[in-house]
């Protein structure tokens, strides 16, 4: 093997990380992306390969070696493929990305949580959560950040990192008609946020294409499992997203069936 390959889900977004990091650097074309069925048990070979851990992405390396973990593999392109450098190289400036990065974490955990909650007594407080992950970005970016819209001067590395996120997050506007506030405790955060999902870089997704393909996260099953009643996943790679049609917003009632979403 002489390119390295990157093992993928589509709307993955800890994949879609490897891709806005590589579309930076100008390097998309280098690297061959071969896509899962996250649908469907692993085939062996690829078990074989990560010794039996299912979690994409997962890098084979042009000589063969296997790297697991999103943040792991986009520190291995930035290692090899040098020019242009996202990281930032001067160390206290690499150790403010840092801090951003680290707050992936609960932001990830309460933008899923909500989408996943099935017991509309805890929306409020999952409503709530959200708006103080929000609010605790927008401190971080006031305290620590450029003016704007970006943490310095350019699409960097924790734009890489959060970007994804914000344009899965708009699952939250569709099924649980969430939007950001407008006052001024979000208005940074805001900025960041529009200026991120708008970068050239990182057009990998739509919004129709995450609503459609995350509407069983949204009745409570994650990661392609199957809903009683339904024979495929809102993952399922065929019929394409595109012919099928919008899923009905309401989660918290009987949700729909194969037909009724296109499947
Ligand atoms: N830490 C790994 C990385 O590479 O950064 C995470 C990779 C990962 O979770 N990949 C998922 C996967 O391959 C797909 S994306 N799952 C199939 C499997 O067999 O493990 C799901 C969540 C969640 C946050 C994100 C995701 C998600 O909760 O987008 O809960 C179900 C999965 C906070």
């Amino acid at each position: 093997m002489t390119r390295p390959t990157v093992y993928h889900i589509p709307v993955c977004p800890f994949c879609q990380r490897v891709e806005i990091l590589l579309s930076l650097k100008g390097r998309r074309e280098d690297v061959d992306f071969r896509m899962i069925d996250i649908t469907a048990p692993r085939p062996d070979w690829l078990l074989q390969k990560t010794r039996g851990t299912t979690a994409l992405p997962v890098l084979e390396t042009a000589d063969g070696r296997v790297i697991k973990e999103s943040l792991v593999i986009l520190r291995y392109f930035e290692d090899i493929y040098r020019e242009p450098q996202i990281a930032q190289t001067d160390p206290y400036r690499r150790a403010v990305e840092n801090m951003l990065t680290t707050m992936d974490r609960d932001f990830v955990a309460a933008g899923y949580g909500w989408l996943m909650n099935q017991d509309p007594k805890q929306r409020d407080a999952l409503r709530e959560n959200m708006l103080k992950q929000y609010a605790q970005l927008d401190d971080f970016l006031l305290e620590h950040g450029a003016p704007g819209p970006f943490l310095f001067e350019t699409f960097g590395w924790a734009e890489t990192v959060f970007t994804p996120f914000f344009q899965r997050f708009w699952f939250l506007e569709y099924y649980e008609d969430f939007e950001l506030p407008t006052a001024s405790r979000y208005a940074r955060v805001r900025e960041w946020i529009d200026a991120c999902v708008a970068h050239p870089a990182a057009q990998q997704t739509t919004r129709e294409e995450v609503i459609k393909l995350y509407y069983d996260y949204a009745c409570g099953a994650g990661n392609g499992a199957l809903l009683p009643g339904r024979s495929r996943s809102s993952f399922a790679l065929e019929p394409d997203w595109r012919a099928r049609p919008w899923p009905p917003r309401s989660k918290y009632r009987q949700p729909a069936g194969d037909t009724e979403l296109g499947l």
